[in-house]
């Protein structure tokens, strides 16, 4: 039997299942630092991990495995370099978990404009004693301006709730995306300058890359109104946390939500001091519809990709699926 390791805590019928196909060696335990994990896959033919860093040093550690199957649809932990020199099939959890994220982008977009944390708490702190006309005044999103940096699945899922809002769309992306999604979607491709500008509400939903990196900065938040808020639920590093904390303490922006951070789960402490910020712990995808089916669906590559004879089958979510076929390195 082909030998797996599961490097996280999963669901535990998820287990089950993969049991029937493979000998499995399950860290149901503490994360798995780099050393370990490189020990735990020598023997290895595939691995399911979530956001587990995986290298060149740590394929060259693990001789057989073929297969890394993330359950994530972000994959900016793998270096798909050193896979495609090593033959490694990576595969990620795409397009289920498209919806869930999208509501959990709008709940933090709203959470953010409407001032829920920071009411919240100062509701729970017991100061509230009366009813004021001004008290935690916020911006509207309804019939306001969105505007979506990362085009791709889980950014048009966005977009087309803001149908419901009366909002006009505005994007930035790599690349225009079709007419017919921009016509579906009643939105506007424009430069990430004018977005920033223009819009009441930006929403980043792009993935992590070295291009990327601090796609949000000082000089980005300095185009943006006054009376804007910012939500995060990409990776953290795409936005810099520092400059952001900076903004939000001197109100050059209204409002931040924020699910991701630069080097999570540790976070930069000053944002735990900023009010006008929306904080949750990266929990963009996590219901339990969606988390089953990411389970799954990365099951379902493992499964797949290291099926012998009859049972071989092309996995459903590839990233590099020009390694299929050709032998380890
Ligand atoms: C994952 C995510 O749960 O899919 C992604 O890219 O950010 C989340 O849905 C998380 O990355 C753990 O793998």
């Amino acid at each position: 039997m082909q030998k797996i390791l599961v490097a996280r805590p999963i669901f535990p019928d998820v287990i089950d299942r993969l049991k029937q196909h493979f000998d499995v060696d399950w860290n149901n335990a503490d994360v798995l630092g780099a050393d370990e994990l490189a020990r735990r896959l020598a023997d290895k033919d595939g691995a399911l991990t979530a956001g587990d860093p995986v290298g060149a040093s740590t394929l060259a550690a693990a001789p057989r495995l073929r297969v890394v199957a993330n359950m994530a649809v972000g994959y900016n932990n793998f270096d798909m370099a050193a896979f495609n020199r090593a033959n490694v099939l990576g595969t990620n959890t795409p397009d289920v978990l498209n919806e869930s994220t999208a509501d959990f982008g709008w709940a933090l977009m709203m959470a953010a404009a409407r001032r829920i944390e920071e009411s919240g708490h100062w509701l729970r702190a017991g100061h509230w004693q009366k009813w004021s006309y001004d008290s935690f005044l916020g911006g509207d999103v309804y019939g306001s301006t969105l505007g979506v940096i990362g085009m791709g699945r889980i950014g048009q899922a966005l977009a087309r709730r803001a149908r419901g809002f009366n909002m006009q769309v505005i994007y930035h992306n790599r690349s225009r995306v079709a007419e017919q999604i921009e016509a579906e979607l009643n939105a506007q491709y424009v430069s990430k300058e004018e977005l920033l500008r223009r819009a009441d509400h930006v929403v980043l939903v792009l993935p992590y890359t070295k291009d990327s990196h601090h796609t949000i900065g000082a000089a980005e938040l300095a185009l943006m109104k006054p009376t804007a808020t910012l939500t995060n639920i990409a990776r953290g590093g795409i936005v810099d946390d520092a400059a952001l904390v900076e903004a939000l303490r001197a109100k050059r922006i209204a409002a931040a939500g924020l699910d991701v951070y630069e080097g999570e789960p540790k976070l930069n402490p000053d944002l735990l001091t900023v009010p006008n910020v929306v904080l949750t712990p990266h929990i963009a995808s996590a219901t339990e519809a969606t988390r089953r089916a990411m389970a799954n669906l990365a099951a379902d590559n493992l499964i797949a990709a290291l099926g012998e004879g009859p049972r071989a089958e092309r996995p459903p979510s590839p990233i590099n699926p020009e390694v299929l076929g050709k032998g380890r390195t």
